[in-house]
């Protein structure tokens, strides 16, 4: 094999002065400079004056286990070049470059540093149908559903026929292109909460990508290298898998759609992702990572990694609060996380609009982190009247995936203010568009790659090590029937099943279509690493942890409709409102609630609706005929799939809830 290898400078030098420090040698001499070069050198051993010749790369320098897993994937995938990424803007600079020159991104002049992404029209989403978690035995990865009921929580293969999968796709797969090795952080790089990952990847695009979606680069490496007899790491495989001959007009955008494949072996800590570089399947420090593998660390470590975003409410006291929520995918978190409340004397600050990473620390409080660095959000839908937050931290720095263009250097999407008189749209695809046409100007499912720090409501404590403090769980959907705005749960355990039990429309951000309604239990469904009833009994054992505050569980519907199918809540901003309910109840403010089959809800007195014209009563309301037949379509729903991995007391939680509505009026 005739590799040449890249890094910078920085990398270089840290990986020589780690061989130095090692190997008791006194000197060095580089023989090539410059900024991103091909770099080796000669040895000085000042005791034996010996001079070493050998060529060495900034590979064959890094850590022991880490320099094996580059290796061995040099071995399978065949890349001609080797680049160790530093993460530096001239490192960055230069992939941007290469992918302006390959026709994969173009530029955005209208903003700062920011360039638009097409993607192959067969790459646009997360493949579920193709994810799976590889466990040695199945009930591991998944629940085991009754009798011919097809699983809906994830898919198992075999260790035997994943591995299999990864040689016909792996061998060769970067043949006359670059293999990045990517040294990333989910967390601060400080936090006991965090974890480290190398993700190897043939797509440039992804590098820029996961450089704004994570702390990645130098400092990372130096972290691995600090504890090199526990050096522990993540390992992330992917490529993009080679052009496919059929797809001459995306042929800037190399996929594999026919055979591509995300795998996770979590018994090893380990991500294969082969043929899309749509950033699910792609950036693998998010889903692959921070929740699939992060999911099964978590329950071996006694934390949970969720579907969530964090904020922190202010309230007009200046009392302030962290609350997370789960929400499934394009159904608002990053509005939520962003939102500018009604409520005058009230302030959101954004922690992150995704992931969550939390654990109860030694005092018994549930502490958080994002482990993420930037937003990955979806655009359509995003406008000054929905998020301006959103709108006043994205127009800097960022990728934008599969957008409309404007003829004057912008972008644009569904539900964004027109743009000026004159200017004319390129769809994502780059036809000409005009406002009405059939099809829509940016893919549904088109995102922003952005950094977290340029949120102008960023919270102070967002890159805390410590995390902050949680004093509240949100659960959510896509209700358009039934469910009220906002219920509390009883307790804890009934707050688990008010998890499970989550339903929601079908969105874009997989290949699901339509309005359907689907189960998406605490919006993990695409994301669960491990056996979903394993997963309820974690949740559940989180009472036993010693002095554990728990925090009080809610589920709010934002999207119920009203007879004539229009929606009887404003929502964003206004959302506030629900918000200044939790944290009276959180307060224990008295006569906030009123008991309802299905927990509590607030009373007329005590939820502020000043100013808006809504119908409390039936924006609260708990039909029994509604409920009824949801409680036994989710306790069916839970007894089919889950059948003996269904925990004793989620059971109990059907058959109270059931108990309650047949007792109710
Ligand atoms: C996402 C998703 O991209 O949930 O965040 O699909
Ligand atoms: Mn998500």
């Amino acid at each position: 094999m005739n590799i040449t290898f890249y890094c910078s400078r920085r990398v270089y030098s840290y990986c020589v002065l780690r061989l130095m420090y090692h190997k008791n040698i006194n000197r060095y001499m580089p023989s090539s400079g410059g900024s991103m070069r091909q770099y080796q050198c000669n040895f000085v051993h000042m005791q034996s004056s010996t001079k070493e010749t050998k060529k060495l790369s900034a590979v064959s320098l890094l850590p022991t286990k880490l320099k094996e897993f580059v290796e061995e994937s040099m071995q399978i995938c065949r890349p001609s070049n080797v680049h160790v990424c530093d993460g530096s803007e001239v490192e960055n600079a230069l992939l941007i470059d290469k992918l302006l020159k390959a026709g994969t991104v173009v530029p955005l002049p209208k903003y700062k540093n920011c360039f638009l992404a097409r993607s192959s029209i067969k790459d646009v989403a997360r493949v579920e149908s193709r994810t799976f978690i590889c466990t040695k035995n199945r009930r591991d990865a998944v629940n085991i559903p009754k009798g011919t009921t097809k699983g809906i929580m994830g898919n198992w293969m075999s260790l035997e026929d994943a591995n299999e999968a990864i040689k016909t796709r792996f061998d060769g797969c970067m043949e006359d292109r670059t293999m990045y090795v990517i040294p990333f952080s989910m967390g601060p790089l400080n936090s006991p909460y965090s974890k480290i990952g190398v993700q190897l990847t043939d797509s440039a695009y992804v590098v820029c990508s996961m450089r704004i979606m994570t702390r990645m680069g130098t400092d990372v490496l130096e972290k691995l290298s600090s504890n090199e007899e526990n050096c522990y790491f993540v390992k992330a495989l992917h490529s993009v898998g080679k052009p496919i001959s059929g797809l001459v007009e995306h042929s800037h955008w190399p996929c594999d759609p026919e055979r591509t494949l995300i795998l996770h072996k979590p018994e090893y800590d380990e991500i294969i992702s082969y043929g899309s570089g749509y950033g699910g399947n792609s950036l693998l420090g998010k889903k692959c990572f921070a929740l699939r593998i992060g999911s099964t660390i978590a329950r071996r470590e006694g934390w949970l990694a969720e579907h969530m975003l964090i904020l922190g409410v202010t309230d007009p006291k200046g009392r302030k609060r962290y609350i997370v929520a789960a929400f499934p995918s394009a159904c608002g978190k990053t509005n939520m996380a962003m939102m500018k409340p009604s409520l005058p004397g009230y302030k959101i600050e954004c922690v992150g609009d995704d992931i969550v990473w939390m654990k109860f620390d030694t005092n018994g409080q549930l502490r958080a982190i994002n482990p993420e660095f930037g937003f990955f959000g979806v655009a359509p839908g995003t406008s000054q009247a929905t998020n301006p937050v959103a709108m006043d931290t994205i127009f800097e720095n960022t990728i934008f995936t599969n957008v409309a263009q404007t003829s004057d250097g912008g972008v644009y999407w569904e539900g964004m203010e027109d743009p000026a008189q004159g200017v004319t749209i390129n769809d994502w695809l780059g036809n000409s568009w005009v406002k009405g046409s059939k099809t829509p100007a940016a893919h549904p499912n088109s995102r922003f790659c952005t950094p977290a720090n340029q949120c102008p409501i960023i919270d102070e404590n967002w890159d805390s090590p410590e995390g902050v403090p949680i004093d509240a769980i949100l659960f959510g959907g896509r209700r358009p029937e039934g469910v009220p705005l906002v219920y509390e749960s009883f307790d804890w355990k009934h707050g688990v099943f008010i998890g499970a039990s989550m339903k929601s429309e079908a969105t874009a951000a997989a290949e699901h279509t339509g309005k359907i309604i689907m189960h998406d239990p605490f919006a993990m469904r695409p994301f669960f690493g491990y056996n979903f009833g394993n997963y309820l009994k974690h949740w559940l054992s989180m009472e036993n942890i010693p002095n554990a505050k728990l925090p009080k569980i809610y589920h709010v519907n934002w999207f119920r409709k009203d007879e004539n199918g229009k929606f009887m809540w404003p929502g964003y901003g206004e959302n506030s409102r629900v918000l200044d309910w939790i944290l009276r109840r959180i307060n224990e403010e008295p006569n906030t609630a009123n008991i309802t089959p299905i927990g509590y809800t607030p009373t007329k007195e005590t939820f502020n609706t000043f100013g808006l014209k809504v119908d409390f009563d039936k924006l609260f309301s708990v039909p029994k005929h509604f409920w009824t037949e949801e409680a036994k379509e989710v306790a069916n729903f839970l007894y089919e799939q889950l059948d003996e991995d269904l925990p004793k007391e989620i059971e109990e939680q059907i058959k109270n809830l059931i108990d309650r509505l047949n007792f109710s009026k």
